[in-house]
């Protein structure tokens, strides 16, 4: 069994493309408050094991505005619920600031170590020390740092794009105000959009080594 944690809905039919026998977990893991995006995602996946005591990814994902140093980056969900999204389209246009990017971590964690490869494996505490492979050996004696330290496997993907006025009834989130190629994301259906989306190239990565596992 394989848990995709997230309380989005949009994600999950995205998600369901690549992942058969996965079963959504609506939980609401602790977001830890960082700048990594990975660190975010690494954090919630360990959290999100420990709660279903099942291997588990978790999904993050944002906004970044390249003409505002990359806000709202890792803050994307705070922003929108606060500001909202045609607020933002509205500030980024009248900035001159619309050349932007979707960033997608996906983070699995099975509680196990796994074999070297490409990806990144997170083996950092929320304190945010790297625990070499000796330290942890050391680290496995303070509960705190042994539990941050569970290993976690990284996929990720972006795409880039332009923040338009809003368009289109699909998709999710940013979605009417993106645009990729001549179409935003909400204009396009969920296959439409995996196929060039941060999303699609980080789970297709997560689903192809996931098959081998
Ligand atoms: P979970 O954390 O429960 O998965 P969430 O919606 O909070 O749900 P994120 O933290 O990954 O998920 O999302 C951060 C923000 O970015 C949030 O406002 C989303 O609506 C938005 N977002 C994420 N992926 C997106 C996408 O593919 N298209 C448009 N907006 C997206």
């Amino acid at each position: 069994m394989l848990y995709y944690v997230t309380t989005n809905e949009g994600k999950v039919r995205e998600a369901e493309e690549y992942l058969d026998d996965v079963v959504a977990l609506d939980y609401d893991y602790p977001e830890i408050q960082s700048d990594s995006m990975a660190a975010i995602a690494a954090e919630g996946a360990r959290a999100a094991h420990r709660h279903a005591d099942a291997p588990v990814i978790v999904d993050d994902a944002g906004l970044f505005l390249e003409d505002f140093e990359g806000f709202p980056g890792p803050y994307s969900a705070y922003v929108e619920d606060t500001l909202g999204v045609e607020r933002v389209g509205r500030l980024a246009r009248r900035e001159d600031a619309t050349r932007a990017r979707f960033r997608c971590v996906v983070a699995y964690c099975d509680g196990e170590p796994f074999e070297a490869s490409p990806e990144p494996v997170d083996t950092t505490d929320r304190r945010g020390r790297d625990l070499a492979a000796d330290e942890r050996a050391t680290a496995a004696t303070d509960d705190s740092v042994a539990e941050g330290a569970l290993p976690v496997k990284l996929f990720t993907g972006a795409v880039p794009g332009r923040i338009v006025e809003p368009r289109g009834e699909g998709g999710f989130g940013y979605d009417p105000i993106f645009e990729h190629d001549g179409r935003t994301f909400a204009e396009m259906s969920p296959e439409e959009k995996n196929a060039v989306s941060h999303r699609g190239r980080a789970l297709g990565a997560f689903a192809e080594w996931f098959q081998g596992r």
